[in-house]
């Protein structure tokens, strides 16, 4: 048995930088899939911590809130830094990309058909910031010479964003080298070239 279960809808969503993270350490899980009507009955909801998925069980430990499932993962699989300063940078770059994440889920879920044309005017203003972070840092890594947990959310954001405007990290040469380098990951790519990422739409509403 998988250590790990992943309970979500049949979207990458919120729950793919977690997958792409557990493929690239060679971790195996169990996804358990929730269609919308189950979840419209109501139990499972009531269950969740926050009445949302996804939920992610370690043994007994249940876990909400996908950014905590990222950084657990972290700290199990060593992608959370060199000491504590390290994990302090790699927490403020990953709640920079949860920024970024949410400014892409009102656009995905509120805005799609009035909002594109300016999101992606703003898009490079966001970019730049970690652009200049991976520029700084010269290692292909957010913080220091190893991945982390907020390099495989950044990584997965990105990728969303190149099907969004596929021009999107033409001006940003440390990202795009990122992307590249992560995509070219043989378990990363492995992953990303399965049946099974492929036939999940990134968004539950088939906009991207
Ligand atoms: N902050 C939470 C996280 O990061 O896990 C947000 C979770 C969330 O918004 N879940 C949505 C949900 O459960 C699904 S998705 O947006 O991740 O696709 N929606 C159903 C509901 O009843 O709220």
């Amino acid at each position: 048995m998988p250590p790990y279960t992943i309970t979500y809808f049949a979207v990458r969503g919120r729950c793919s930088a977690a997958k792409i993270m557990l493929a690239d350490q060679s971790q195996q899980w169990t996804d358990i899939v929730v269609n919308f009507e189950d979840w419209m009955k109501g139990d499972l909801k009531a269950t969740c911590v926050f009445g949302q998925l996804p939920k992610f069980e370690d043994g007994d430990l249940a876990l909400f809130q996908s950014n905590a499932i990222l950084r657990h993962l972290g700290r199990n699989h060593g992608a959370y830094g060199k000491g504590a300063k390290e994990a302090s940078l790699i927490d403020m770059m990953n709640d920079g990309v949860e920024d970024l994440r949410l400014k892409y889920g009102r656009l995905i879920y509120q805005e799609y058909e009035t909002g594109k044309d300016q999101y992606l005017k703003d898009l490079p203003d966001h970019l730049s910031k970690f652009e200049a972070v991976m520029a700084r840092n010269k290692t292909g890594f957010l913080v220091g010479d190893k991945v982390s947990f907020a390099d495989y959310n950044l990584f997965d954001i990105l990728l969303n964003h190149l099907v969004l405007s596929d021009c999107c990290l033409d001006s940003f040469p440390s990202l795009k080298s990122f992307v590249g380098k992560m995509s070219a990951r043989p378990k990363i790519k492995a992953y990303t070239d399965s049946d099974e990422y492929k036939k999940q739409p990134i968004n539950g509403n088939g906009k991207q």
